[in-house]
């Protein structure tokens, strides 16, 4: 293996509550039924694909043209509070095994869902650590599609066979086999069958490995 590429809310930090606050405000907006147990459900899935889950409650049809003014209305409240995200959000550990890695002459790059990836990560001060980050930006398919992950080993000019995934989604687990790429999963994803290794955290992720 030459690189490790790691998905960023719910592995390497945690923006979960203000995702679940900022939708939560736009469906009671909306007067659409939604809870954290739904919200786990939007877990590495793309904005509008989890617009879409949180429609399943709603009591009509909603346009293209709609959904679209209610991703933007979501992003809106999600960055004003994204604004309070501080480096405490980083997981126990996570700077740790990737300075580790980066010792041991592995590159590092972020593969993830969020177009608000970098913005993220500049914000709690990690942009130093990684070579690369592939986001939501740079996707036309989200995961399962490999797309993500596959432009991040590009932008590494790494071969996909001799990269590694960590990710907390079994969707992205699916990305990262599907990129044909060593696949770890952490957090909400842990001991999914279709991965090739599993830890409950990034803090408990088996240097030997490596
Ligand atoms: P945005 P990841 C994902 O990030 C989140 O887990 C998911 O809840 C969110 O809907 C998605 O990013 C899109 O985020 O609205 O900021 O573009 O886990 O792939 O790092
Ligand atoms: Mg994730």
């Amino acid at each position: 293996m030459k690189a490790v590429i790691f998905d960023l809310d719910g592995v390497i930090l945690s923006t979960d509550d203000y995702h679940y606050q900022a939708w939560k405000k736009m469906a009671d907006e909306e007067g659409v039924y939604f809870d954290r147990k739904i919200n786990n459900r939007l877990r590495g899935v793309s904005r509008m694909e989890s617009l879409n889950i949180i429609l399943e409650k709603a009591q009509r049809e909603y346009g293209l043209k709609e959904k679209h003014v209610l991703c933007e209305r979501k992003n809106g409240y999600y960055r004003k509070l994204l604004n309070h995200i501080t480096s405490k959000a980083i997981f126990t550990g996570a700077i740790d095994f990737i300075e580790f890695l980066k010792n041991k002459g592995y590159k590092v790059a972020i593969g993830s869902s969020s177009k608000n990836a970098t913005f993220i990560v500049k914000r709690v001060g990690l942009e130093i650590l990684f070579d690369a980050i592939s986001d939501g930006n740079n996707i036309i398919k989200s995961k399962p599609d490999p797309e993500v992950f596959i432009k991040a080993a590009e932008m590494l000019k790494i071969d996909p066979k001799d990269c590694v995934v960590v990710e907390d989604a079994k969707a992205g687990i699916d990305a990262g086999n599907r990129a044909k790429m060593k696949t770890i999963a952490v957090g909400e994803a842990v001991n999914y069958k279709k991965a090739d290794y599993s830890f409950s955290d990034i803090n408990k992720i088996d240097k030997n490995l490596f």
